[in-house]
């Protein structure tokens, strides 16, 4: 009997404090300003009964919980993020500028913020242009150096000069330059096919700094702003010698969205006219990617590239080097790094996996190991970054082929090294130092790292958890 009393006592006592326990955490949420203003507001509607006034002051308390659960919810991903994984990029590290109904331009901007381990980057930025049949991206300009990279679909790109406006066709794989501060517009040519465009944006020519890929729209009234309209009326009147009646009426005339349908005799109109003057105008046309024979091809994969030396590209002044991987279903590059450039991968086909070696990163818990492994689940529209030396695989699922196109940045002289396949830089060490560094004879070891094929390997995926599963 006492021994039940003093259990009930207890059981008593931890009630109690229980009690305090929650009152306590109510009373610090009361303290919250917002949660507080929220509640004096119900009280203060003379319209709502008692009842009403509770239930509304429910609502701010749930209201509350909320804020504080997506509050922690971010916390906790930034933390992931940060720690585990600052070279993958998902959708929702994506901020969207523009979204209309007929398209929607998506930005990834400032590497630097995500990890200062991608300061190599941090003045590089990535923006994706999803358009639909036959819409129109109104005139806009940058403040820096685009490199358009049509991953899907038919467009039409004009790019204005002083006194006029040259148009391109761009097709699927074209890669064109948009020199800084170049008016452009866009065009879906086709009526039903969406049209896909990877843009890197990077510091104009002999500048650097970070890019902000804000775009300087020409047209426009007060919404959307044109440019123009940040400059007082005055100015404006005495710059247009218009009257300011006509200049409002002007402004307050231009409703149009950022990107939006247009007629099919406007896209016919828009057609760029065929150039009997061969020396073409004063912009580089676009480069197919698929115009050069691929770097490596075989049954399990392929590799494009173009590059500072293709003068024909544009891109011999930038430093720049663009890239598609096909890699087969079922199958992995090679376990490669690149000596100088860094490289911005965007996946636009398919899905697969990721692993990259990386010495910077701290494990958390105390390991033999002092390269983290950093790995990661790729899709369409993700964006990975692989720093110069880094060894990195990427591995296509048995579903489909993944297709990743790459702005590869710091160009010059950039050699791809890889640890396994024909040519290798464990079989190309000298004889000597492979068997001093590995204590196991040359020939052994190059029977471990080399193989027949190059850069393409069959894999298979997942393997072991199936077992596992099984
Ligand atoms: C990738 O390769 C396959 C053939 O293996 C081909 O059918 C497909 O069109 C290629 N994709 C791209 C984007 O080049
Ligand atoms: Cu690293």
């Amino acid at each position: 009997m006492a021994i039940k009393a003093k259990v009930s006592l207890a059981f008593f006592l931890f009630f109690l404090l229980s009690l305090l326990c929650s009152n306590l955490v109510i009373s610090k949420e009361e303290r919250d300003p917002e949660i507080k203003t929220c509640k004096h507001q119900c009280r203060q509607q003379l319209q709502y009964s008692e009842e009403d006034k509770n239930v509304c002051m429910e609502e701010c308390d749930e209201y509350h919980r909320m804020k504080k659960e997506r509050e922690k919810r971010k916390e906790q991903d930034q933390d992931e993020d940060e720690n585990e994984n600052p070279y993958v990029f998902k959708s929702k590290d994506f901020d969207t500028r523009i979204d209309t109904e007929d398209g929607r331009v998506l930005v990834l901007n400032k590497f630097n913020d995500k990890s200062k381990l991608l300061r190599n980057i941090e003045n590089y930025g990535l923006a994706v242009l999803e358009v639909k049949g036959h819409a129109f991206v109104s005139p806009h300009h940058f403040d820096s150096e685009v490199i358009i990279f049509n991953v899907k679909g038919k467009a039409i790109i004009g790019l204005v000069m002083e006194d006029k406006t040259e148009r391109f066709n761009l097709e699927s794989g074209d890669i064109m330059r948009v020199p800084a501060g170049t008016p452009m517009y866009l065009v879906n040519r086709d009526e039903n096919e969406k049209l896909f465009i990877a843009a890197l944006h990077m510091p104009p020519l002999s500048a650097s700094a970070p890019v902000n890929l804000e775009a300087f729209f020409e047209p426009g009234g007060r919404n959307p702003e044109s440019v123009l309209t940040a400059f007082s009326s005055k100015v404006l009147q005495a710059a247009l010698k218009t009257p300011k009646e006509k200049l409002e009426r002007f402004f307050d005339y231009q409703r149009r969205e950022r990107i939006f349908k247009i007629s099919k005799e406007d896209v016919h109109g828009l057609a760029p006219k065929r150039s009997i003057w061969p020396f073409g105008g004063q912009f580089k046309g676009p480069f197919n990617i698929f115009t050069n024979r691929p770097s490596f091809s075989n049954q399990y994969g392929s590799l494009f590239e173009v590059g500072p030396s293709e003068e024909k590209s544009g891109l011999d002044e930038l430093n720049l080097m663009l890239t598609l991987a096909n890699i087969t279903k079922g199958c992995m590059s090679t376990i490669y790094y690149n000596t100088n450039a860094n490289k911005i991968a965007f996946v636009t086909e398919g899905e697969g996996d990721f692993e990259m070696a990386c010495p910077h990163l701290k494990e958390k818990k105390s390991s033999s190991t002092s390269y983290h492994k950093i790995s990661g689940r790729l899709k369409a529209g993700m964006v990975f970054v692989v720093p110069a030396g880094h060894p990195f695989v990427t591995m296509a699922s048995k579903k489909n082929n993944l297709v990743i196109v790459c702005f590869e940045v710091n160009a010059e002289r950039n050699k791809k090294l890889a640890f396994a396949g024909k040519r290798n830089i464990v079989s190309a060490l000298d004889k000597r130092a492979k068997e001093v560094a590995y204590e196991y004879p040359a020939e052994k070891v190059d029977e471990i790292f080399e193989r027949d094929e190059e850069f393409f390997f069959p894999y298979e995926e997942g393997e072991e958890e199936e077992r596992a599963d099984a």
